[in-house]
């Protein structure tokens, strides 16, 4: 019953992603829509990929097969090989040293990241995530990614469409003794994003991440098959025991993604995926995500007037 009433609920506030999230989990559904995008976007998609690679050497990656990378995150789901230059690290880091982040992603709870101690006091709870809103505006080195031609002709060519940029997201994961509630609500349960018909993200590490920092872990080429344990999982939506993971892919196919501050890869979250609890350090994580169409549900804007402090 309460399951019905979310849905209405959901219906009311943001219909457009309600109903494509019914649609899009069919693989059939997300086929036919981005075949049909691709089609009618076919002139202005080869204009974007042209102008894309007129301005290839204005990119801050360098050394990058793109055709290999597309090729690798149709096939996996997932590619590797991205790396940001350190003065781009640098300049995010310490945007994050300076501006407040907010715990939970709430717009009421900020605190600088000095203050995290104050900030758990007055929660009465350890915070496990905090995200930085408005980032592409408030900080030049993620506009910069934004404009970048290599990212951005990836996206166009992965998509087969004029991409469209739904949202950045800045976020530290912090090692703590969290909530089973707040490891479900932040992601670090297995679980599958239907975010869109066709979608998929850029992963950039700010910090090091090594076993213990809270790598980000993707069941390679599981895009294509989700685990199917219980009635419906081909359709369903829901989060995985890691126990019912290693059930469904060979351990091979698990990958904790670890690497230095500057590692990036792109992977579409349908593969199914999950963020680690940190046991050691934290880690700073930026997301670029690219979609056929832009509900309003994946952005990071918020009216600065509604950021509130709690320390
Ligand atoms: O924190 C992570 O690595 C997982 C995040 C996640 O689930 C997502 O970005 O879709
Ligand atoms: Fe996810």
């Amino acid at each position: 019953m309460s399951r019905w009433r979310d849905i209405v609920q959901s219906l009311g506030a943001q219909p457009g992603y309600t109903l494509m999230r019914g649609v899009a989990r069919f693989r059939s559904v997300r086929y036919a829509v981005g075949r049909s995008r691709s089609v009618l976007h076919g002139s202005r998609l080869r204009a974007c990929l042209a102008d894309c690679e007129a301005r290839l050497k204005q990119s801050v990656f360098a050394d990058i097969d793109r055709v290999d990378f597309v090729r690798r995150l149709r096939e996996d789901g997932v590619a590797f090989g991205l790396k940001l230059p350190p003065e781009i690290t640098r300049e995010i880091l310490d945007h994050a040293a300076q501006s407040p982040c907010h715990a939970d992603r709430r717009p009421g709870n900020g605190f600088r990241l000095a203050d995290r101690a104050q900030a758990e006091a007055r929660l009465g709870k350890p915070i496990l995530v905090a995200q930085y809103f408005n980032a592409a505006t408030q900080s030049p080195a993620v506009a910069r990614l934004l404009a970048d031609p290599l990212l951005r002709w990836i996206a166009a060519s992965y998509l087969e469409s004029v991409p469209t940029f739904v949202g950045a997201n800045l976020w530290w994961t912090f090692p703590v003794q969290a909530s089973e509630e707040d490891r479900d609500r932040h992601a670090h349960l297995f679980h599958r994003d239907v975010d869109d018909f066709r979608f998929f993200k850029f992963f950039f590490y700010l910090t090091d991440v090594e076993p213990g920092d809270g790598a980000h872990v993707c069941v390679v080429a599981s895009h294509r098959r989700p685990p199917m344990l219980r009635m419906g999982d081909r359709w369903n939506i829901r989060r995985y025991t890691d126990a019912e993971v290693a059930q469904s892919y060979p351990a091979d196919q698990v990958v904790e993604v670890c690497g230095p501050a500057g590692t990036g890869f792109a992977e579409n979250t349908l593969c199914v995926h999950k963020g680690l609890t940190p046991t050691r350090e934290a880690r700073l994580l930026l997301q670029l995500q690219y979609a056929l169409f832009d509900y309003g549900v994946m952005h990071d804007q918020r009216d600065p007037a509604a950021l509130q402090m709690i320390a």
